[in-house]
């Protein structure tokens, strides 16, 4: 390592109070003093805003001397690192969490109060960055949180997409979209970094050579360049001073490329290219477990896996350290086979541009990458045409084709008698039209792969992944899900986590297996009263709201049911639905029956282009429709769809359930992160055995959730004999009434045909067998009702549920991973304590 130039060593970091301080005089000065400087405005005459965005810079202050420190600790010990590739990241709002994390959320409550100011109202005033569609780039975001709380360097790397996940609006029953302009007013978290852009190849073809040294090279000619322009974020940790980053790759056309065009005179031309370049990160595919195999989706693919790799190289090279240990310097997760062409592009990288050998340049990279998968549904696994790949990326389809020549040799050696293997495991896809497999090309290219819940994980091996299970079983491991609790109890539920901190301790915040030390209290009727009654209040805001927003009255004592997640027949909404029906014919049939109070409330926002589930929340609103203003009902059942269903709305929504809906067939879920999200906050779940259900259940205790319905192996079993949905149909009583109810055209103001689609399939179709399940659903939503009128009981259960739910935080999954095969332990960031008087 040589010496640096004793000049450009960065002193320790002096900046003036106002820009560190935490106290609450300094908070409200230096507000005022980013309202002046950065909003440039005046009191008299400032937004909220303007408030909301001179309170963020404050904070965003705040954050930079952690950051930089962190940047600067990392560089100086060359820290492993990991590197976190997703195509995308369900942040969330920052500044309620920044103010959590940094310790100062009532002093800046104060701060406000004492401006006049209320901070709740700033808070509502942010926009999320919703760059990601559900479960997988929340994920992201909670990973994040974790590796930050656990002082492990890391890197987010993604794309900085325009527009992020649309905005859901529902008109006459029906969703429509409108485009998220999340950066419309500002976005004050991020500092984009155009120094540190980087060029990405496209298209065109390539050529042999010999270099100086006699070597056979190859050089990539391509159509056209592509700029990334990095913007950082900093993601700090709770209460540490590690403030990690996350980098999202912004497109921008390579300026100089077209000159030729723009001196002939064709002036539309080049900015045409400057269009078509800035149109990769323009917008987010709002597919969630659905690949469309849209050329612009791997146009984002490749270039925000490319950015990233040349970005940790040159990191690397600032460290000075040697491009041969690579591996050791980084450790690279792929989010699902989304980043998985960095495989190719790492080899490409190695070998092209810093003239590796072939197995010097695969033995860094099948060191480097692990590979998570995140589904089993087929739509969901992605396939390139080969056509569209050599079209793109001509360059990395020979070295595709050299992976997998290799890999086929091994193949064929490992199974001489079996030649049927080769074409089951190439990575090239030759049944019909050809193919590039993405998740066989991770698999080859990781040194881990790993499922997201035990079930998921071992369904992986025997089923899509098991011929690369059996050759490479020390590869495949399991890695449950977990949520970060500073965000989904700390700062959601604000009231339960003081009510917990009084009992136990603040501990529990960094290390959740403490909340076991609830389970003393479960006798306690001061504590079960008060849990009560943080439920009741909280349930009760939630009523106001919708009575606000929706014009519908709640029954706060009443039981809230409640089914949050992306729209999917997997995902079984229309399963719920057809409880609610049954319970309005029960009543239609007997306006006196008995029934526990419920409200049924739906969100969650269904792809664009997918019918089925459009249709679903038109149904849903069509029940409700009816069903809230049947004076049969009596105000006893109430059916709400919430529209636009998003970070900052799911956490009103979790502290309000007391009963959380996980009705996936099983077997299709491959964890979920809902399910731990309501059971974290005390709502009690209505399962299958699915995904993570099966391990919260575990944790929980069986006497304390509500399972119903098959198994996955029932599941397959049942298909195998042959499932005939419309024998459940003509055998059921109250499935038929429910079923009738709905063709008859009684939600849809007589048009029989409006569901009809709806029903036909699950008649003569039904593959996510509603039918098959619904006897058991109906006993055990029965059961359920029955359960909550006795208070004390589920008040136990509920208890129960939050004391039991360590096991799902997010730091837990980090730590396993840390631990497992990333191989990274903490490195600490000090900072000296900042005294005004030290100047
Ligand atoms: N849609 C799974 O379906 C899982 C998350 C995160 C999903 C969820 O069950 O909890 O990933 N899969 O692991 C996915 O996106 C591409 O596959 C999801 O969010």
């Amino acid at each position: 390592q040589t010496v640096p130039d004793p000049r450009l060593v960065c002193p320790p970091v002096r900046v003036e109070d106002d820009r560190t301080g935490l106290n609450i005089e300094t908070l409200k000065r230096a507000f005022l003093d980013n309202l002046f400087y950065i909003q440039g405005k005046f009191p008299d005459i400032a937004t909220q805003n303007d408030y909301y965005m001179a309170l963020a810079y404050t904070v965003r202050d705040r954050l930079l001397k952690r950051w930089l420190k962190t940047a600067q600790t990392y560089t100086e010990q060359g820290s492993r690192t990991v590197c976190y590739l997703s195509a995308e990241f369900l942040l969330g709002p920052h500044l309620g969490k920044n103010l959590i994390n940094l310790g100062i959320y009532d002093d800046v409550q104060q701060a406000m109060e004492e401006l006049g100011l209320d901070l709740e109202t700033l808070l509502e005033q942010e926009e999320e960055p919703g760059l990601g569609n559900g479960g997988l780039g929340r994920l992201a975001a909670c990973y994040l949180d974790s590796m930050a709380t656990l002082e492990i360097p890391s890197i987010g790397y993604g794309i900085r997409y325009e527009y992020g996940i649309f905005e859901q609006d529902i008109r006459d029953g029906w969703q429509i979209e409108r485009s998220d302009k999340w950066l419309r007013s500002g976005y004050p978290w991020e500092v984009p970094r155009p120094e540190w852009s980087v060029p990405v190849k496209i298209g065109g073809h390539t050529e042999q050579y010999t270099d100086e040294r006699g070597r056979f090279r190859v050089r990539w000619v391509p159509h056209h360049v592509v700029m990334g322009v990095p913007h950082d974020t900093p993601l700090l940790g709770y209460q540490v001073n590690t403030a990690n980053t996350l980098r999202l790759w912004r497109a921008e056309a390579a300026e100089s490329f077209d000159f030729d065009a723009f001196n002939s005179g064709d002036y539309v031309g080049a900015v045409h290219e400057k269009m078509v370049s800035e149109n990769i990160s323009k917008v987010l595919y709002p597919n969630d477990n659905i690949s469309q195999g849209k050329e612009l989706r791997l146009l984002q693919q490749i270039f925000f896996v490319s950015c990233s790799l040349q970005d940790m190289i040159r990191i690397m090279e600032g460290q000075k350290i040697p491009l041969e240990k690579f591996h050791e310097k980084f450790v690279v997760q792929m989010n699902d086979t989304h980043p998985a062409i960095a495989v190719a592009e790492l080899m490409r990288l190695l070998i092209d541009d810093h003239c590796m050998t072939w197995d010097q340049a695969w033995g860094i990279t099948t060191r480097t990458f692990a590979y998570t998968n995140h589904t089993l549904l087929p739509e969901a696994l992605e396939r390139w045409p080969i056509a569209l790949f050599k079209k793109l990326l001509p360059r990395h389809l020979e070295l595709i084709y050299e992976i997998n020549q290799r890999f086929l040799d091994d193949v064929r050696i490992r199974y001489p008698e079996q030649p049927q293997m080769l074409s089951q495991m190439s990575i090239i896809d030759e049944s019909g039209e050809r193919y590039v497999r993405m998740a066989h090309l991770a698999c080859v290219g990781s040194m881990a792969i790993n499922g997201v819940a035990a079930l998921h994980t071992e369904l992986l091996k025997q089923g899509v992944l098991h011929d690369f299970y059996e050759m490479y079983p020390k590869k495949f491991n399991n890695k449950t899900n977990g949520v970060t609790p500073r965000r989904f109890m700390v700062l959601s539920n604000p009231r339960l986590s003081r009510a917990i901190t009084e009992r136990i301790g603040p501990n529990w915040v960094k290390h959740l297996d403490e909340l076991k030390k609830l389970e003393s209290y479960v006798d306690d009727p001061n504590f079960r009263q008060e849990f009560r009654q943080i439920k009741f209040d909280i349930k009760q805001e939630l009523a106001t709201y919708i009575q606000q927003n929706y014009g519908v009255a709640i029954n706060p004592n009443s039981l809230f049911d409640i089914q949050a997640k992306r729209i999917h027949e997997y995902k079984r909404q229309h399963l719920n639905a057809l409880y609610i029906v049954t319970l309005y014919n029960r009543i239609k049939a007997n306006p006196n029956i008995e029934i526990t109070p419920r409200t049924f409330l739906f969100g969650g926002k269904a792809a664009p282009g997918y019918y089925t589930a459009k249709l679903i929340i038109k149904l849903i609103n069509a029940i409700g429709d009816v069903v809230n203003r049947d004076p049969d009902v009596r105000d006893r059942l109430k059916v709400l769809f919430l529209k636009d269903y998003s970070v900052k709305f799911a956490q009103r929504i979790y502290p309000a359930a007391d009963l959380s809906e996980q009705i996936s067939t099983a077997g299709k879920e491959a964890s979920g992160t809902g399910n731990m999200k309501f059971a974290m906050n005390g709502a009690l779940t209505i399962g299958t055995l699915d995904g993570a259900n099966i391990e919260i259940r575990e944790e929980v205790g069986e006497e304390n959730f509500f399972l119903f319905g098959m198994t996955a192996d029932e599941v397959y079993a049942r298909k195998a004999q042959g499932y005939n949905p419309y024998d459940y149909y003509q055998s059921n009583s109250e499935l038929k009434l429910a079923i009738d109810r709905i063709a008859s055209g009684f939600f849809s103001h007589g048009d029989r045909k409006l569901f009809q689609p709806l029903l036909d399939t699950l008649m003569h179709r039904d593959d996510y067998m509603l039918f098959a399940d619904y006897q058991a659903y109906i006993d055990c939503q029965d059961y359920v009702g029955q359960v909550f009128q006795d208070v004390d009981r589920w008040t136990r259960m509920t208890i129960l549920n939050v004391a039991r739910m360590g096991k799902f935080s997010s730091d837990r999954a980090i730590r396993d991973y840390c631990e497992d095969f990333w191989k990274i332990s903490p490195v600490p960031i000090e900072i000296e304590e900042y005294s005004p008087e030290a100047i």
